[in-house]
């Protein structure tokens, strides 16, 4: 069994009674479009159509084929796959034997897995050759010689390590693989982060289908719904709000598109007939950009519907451009890998849609708005968001030092945001976590600080947010440097950080050095200062 902090036994009991928690594994998703509607189309990658009995078919090979190795119940997978088809079959495979899988993004690097793989010792890892870490064996090796029995490759041809190769037919499924109790954990999400080293989050069969059933209702999912899934697939967003899986449990179609560009997106919507967009708010710009540039290009979004736009701040005056310049409705979402999700409603005015971030998905999403000594602001008035629920995790996977400031005694947790409350509906006015939020990427400044310390003629660092017109937040990081020390260039800083095996996204965009970083009265670096001075013109 894979450990997780539960909920309290009085509080797992009203969310069952209240319909919440239906203890089906999340491959209930396929097994009811496996009954319901078969040879409806469950995915299109490119030229590849994978119906839901396709989806189905390839999953439980691979799972059988899995299950062959001895692998089940308590054994963790490390996947990490570009935006295709065997994305989904590797994570419904993986959930049918009880196998949980981290689903790391495609942009992260040697350091992120590493991390990742460190901390749940995977039995298998599914991977790309395409991804610069697997274009060769080298990782691969070190994978293995850390306990990794298995390693399953897309454009692979060595049948042992080829992943098309594990999706043909083997051995039948024994009938003692099974998806992992409802109420325990099936795969890792993975957290934004503000410390040192990427946190993962447990999460249920329990907690997360419901957020994808209600999610899936909330945002008006049907079978005729065409999703474009053009953020990363494993993104908690792309994935759940209401995300691929929310749209399989409607029995419609996601159309996946490897980035959110939008010429070649405009192309794929209009050949697939896409219905609904989910997208970050630099995405949305560049959409927009694109039409402002040649108006004929908007007939190409024509079959467009819905677009939900969150992961980070959105500018009221972008979002009351959606339905101007892209002929659809919009729906903001504020959420979060470990759980709370908001929504506007299809319903509301105008007003509500364009200038907040929405309520909470459930009537029992328990929501405090907290001053610096923890007391409840009054409506209207910012304050530190904090939240328990049917889907909200209750502790960061082997994290109890860091679970210890997340969480407060009510087993609530503080996830950093400072919110306003007006009416229900939640607006997002700024942060308290350390943390820079790069048009929906999240970066942790801790785990760059470290890394430029590292670095023998750096002594002092500090990331922060600098404004930026594009991604809203971009990093800057100021320095000081070791006495002697020769002026080190941002090229070859990046260089050098690239070169420790980080994500390119997490680079900083701008370097400042200085003789020594202000403090603040108690001692700490004082990262307002160092933020206002980025927003004062140079
Ligand atoms: C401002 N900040 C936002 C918004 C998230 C749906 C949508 C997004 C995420 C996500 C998600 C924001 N306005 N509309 O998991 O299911 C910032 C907040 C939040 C953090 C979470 C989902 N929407 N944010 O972005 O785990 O700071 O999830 O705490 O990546 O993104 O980041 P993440």
């Amino acid at each position: 069994m894979i450990e997780f902090t539960p909920w309290p036994p009085e509080q797992a009991s009203r969310y069952r009674d209240a319909g919440y928690w239906i203890d089906q594994p999340l491959t209930h998703i396929l097994d009811a479009q496996m009954a319901a509607q078969p040879d409806a189309t469950a995915i299109v990658c490119g030229s590849r159509r994978f119906s839901y009995a396709d989806l189905d078919r390839l999953s439980r090979h691979l799972a059988a084929r899995l299950a062959a190795q001895g692998l089940g119940h308590g054994d963790t997978a490390l996947v990490q796959l570009p935006n295709v088809a065997e994305f989904f079959v590797s994570f419904f495979a993986l959930l049918r034997i009880g196998v949980a899988p981290v689903n790391a993004l495609f942009s992260h690097r040697r350091l992120e897995m590493s991390s990742y793989a460190q901390q749940i010792a995977p039995r298998v890892v599914i991977a790309s050759r395409a991804h610069e870490l697997f274009a060769d064996d080298a990782f691969c090796d070190e994978l293995r010689a850390g306990g990794v029995r298995h390693i399953l490759l897309l454009g692979e041809d060595a049948p042992e390590n080829s992943l098309a190769h594990w999706l043909t037919a083997g051995p039948d499924l024994p009938d003692t693989a099974t998806p992992t109790p409802a109420d325990q954990v099936a795969f890792f999400q993975l957290s934004g982060g503000s410390t040192g080293t990427p946190k993962l989050i447990p999460r249920t069969h329990n907690d997360y289908d419901y957020s994808v059933r209600a999610s899936a209702d909330i945002c008006g999912c049907t079978a005729q719904t065409r999703f474009l899934c053009a953020l990363p697939a494993a993104h908690n967003f792309t994935l759940s709000s209401p995300g691929s899986l929310g749209v399989f449990h409607a029995g419609g179609t996601v159309v996946l598109a490897p980035s959110p560009e939008p010429l070649s997106c405009f192309e794929i919507i209009a050949r697939e007939g896409v219905t609904m967009v989910p997208l970050v708010p630099p995405a949305v710009a560049l959409w927009q950009r694109a039409v402002e540039e040649d108006p004929s290009r908007r007939d190409k979004l024509a079959t467009v519907q819905l677009m939900l736009v969150g992961g980070a701040s959105f500018a009221e005056a972008t979002a009351r451009r959606v339905p101007e310049l892209l002929g659809c409705q919009l729906q903001q979402v504020f959420g979060m890998a470990e759980g709370l999700v908001n929504y506007t409603r299809l319903g509301d005015d105008a007003q509500t849609v364009f200038t907040t971030q929405g309520r909470p998905i459930s009537p029992d999403d328990e929501i405090r708005v907290l001053d610096e000594n923890g007391d409840p602001v009054a409506d209207g008035q910012p304050g530190a968001l904090a939240t328990r629920g049917p889907y909200t995790f209750r502790g960061y996977y082997r994290s109890p030092d860091h679970n210890a400031s997340a969480f407060d005694a009510d087993g609530f947790y503080h996830s950093g945001d400072v919110v306003v409350r007006e009416n229900g509906y939640l607006r997002v006015v700024g942060r308290i976590k350390d943390q820079i939020n790069r048009g929906g990427e999240k970066i942790a400044a801790e785990e760059i600080e470290n890394l430029l310390m590292r670095h023998a003629d750096i002594t002092h660092a500090a990331l922060v947010a600098a404004p930026d017109a594009h991604l809203g937040e971009k990093s800057c990081a100021f320095l000081v440097l070791r006495d002697g020390a020769d002026k080190l260039s941002p090229p070859a800083l990046r260089r050098w950080l690239l070169a420790q095996g980080v994500a390119e996204y997490k680079l900083p965009d701008r370097f400042r050095i200085l003789p020594d970083l202000p403090l603040t009265a108690v001692g700490k670096i004082d990262k307002r200062r160092l933020r206002d001075s980025l927003a004062a013109p140079a």
